[in-house]
């Protein structure tokens, strides 16, 4: 029994990362996967090994979830195959910066509202009716340890994860009487380009916030996001937080040689 065969899975931000992971999970169970991002060419790239890895369809597009207008013409603009969304991973998202709050770059906090928060309620307002008016639906977005304890120098960041996890839950209650689940995922530090990107390129400073660290990968998230999603149909999973052995919580790690 295979539930999500033939499902159509919109993964957004799935040009790297999580996001990528989640796409390669959800092809090995058959899924027919809805890709986007700005790369698109690291999303076409992926399409032939997805087909490989199983699954039922691949469909690419390029989409900045910070442009409403953009997201609103893409998902009103699907074709009648992929029109109905049975699982949308709201995966999309970045850092930008990591010092004190004062002396930020207020245009990293900008892109982060933008992104994370902003982008998560645009793409969601864009697809969510339709699992209302279908009755069925799934909506996962991606949390973090970050929205659960607020860490030195990445206020803004925090924030807008811990937006996520207000949105969630009341998304959430939006949809009670519906049979349109939410799950929030909450991962703590995971190696990815998540770094990079915060750091703005700079490969050594990255490199550092995994030192004798063994991280999550990207998979162990992609594992729980399939999970969440692959329940009965009247379990709803609220949130999984998953952090590596050697993490507690979003401050306290243990480094080791
Ligand atoms: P990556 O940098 O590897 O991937 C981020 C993805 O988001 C890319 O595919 C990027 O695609 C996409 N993206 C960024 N901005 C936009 C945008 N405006 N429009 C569309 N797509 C966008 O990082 P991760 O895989 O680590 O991050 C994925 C999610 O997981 C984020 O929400 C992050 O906050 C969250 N997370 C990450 C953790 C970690 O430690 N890595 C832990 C907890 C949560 P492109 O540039 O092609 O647009
Ligand atoms: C990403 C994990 O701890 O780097 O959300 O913010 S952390």
């Amino acid at each position: 029994m295979r539930p999500l065969e033939g499902k159509a899975v919109l993964v957004t931000g799935a040009s790297s990362g999580i996001g990528r992971a989640t796409a390669f999970a959800f092809a090995g169970v058959g899924a027919r996967l809805l890709l986007c991002a700005r790369r698109l060419e690291l999303l076409q790239e992926m399409e032939a090994p997805l087909m490989a890895a199983g699954a039922s369809a691949v469909s690419s597009f390029r989409l900045d979830v910070c442009d409403r207008g953009a997201v609103d013409a893409a998902i009103a603009g699907l074709p009648p195959e992929w029109a109905a969304i049975d699982v949308l991973v709201n995966n999309a998202g970045l850092s930008r910066g990591l010092t004190k709050l004062y002396e930020d770059d207020p245009r990293d906090w900008d892109e982060m509202i933008d992104t994370n928060v902003k982008g998560l309620l645009s793409v969601s307002r864009a697809v969510v009716p339709g699992m209302v008016a279908r009755n069925a639906g799934h909506v996962i977005n991606l949390g973090s340890t970050a929205g659960h304890t607020t860490y030195a120098n990445g206020a803004v960041y925090c924030a807008t994860k811990a937006a996520e996890k207000a949105i969630s839950e009341g998304l959430k209650i939006d949809l009670m009487g519906t049979a349109v689940r939410v799950t929030s995922i909450d991962p703590g530090m995971a190696e990815t380009d998540f770094s990079r990107v915060r750091f703005h390129g700079d490969e050594q400073r990255a490199a550092k916030v995994y030192e004798k660290i063994t991280p999550l990968t990207p998979q162990d998230i992609a594992d729980a996001i399939l999970w969440a999603a692959t329940r009965p149909a009247h379990v709803n999973i609220h949130s999984i937080v998953l952090t590596t052995i050697d993490q507690a919580n979003s401050t306290v790690f243990h480094r080791h040689d």
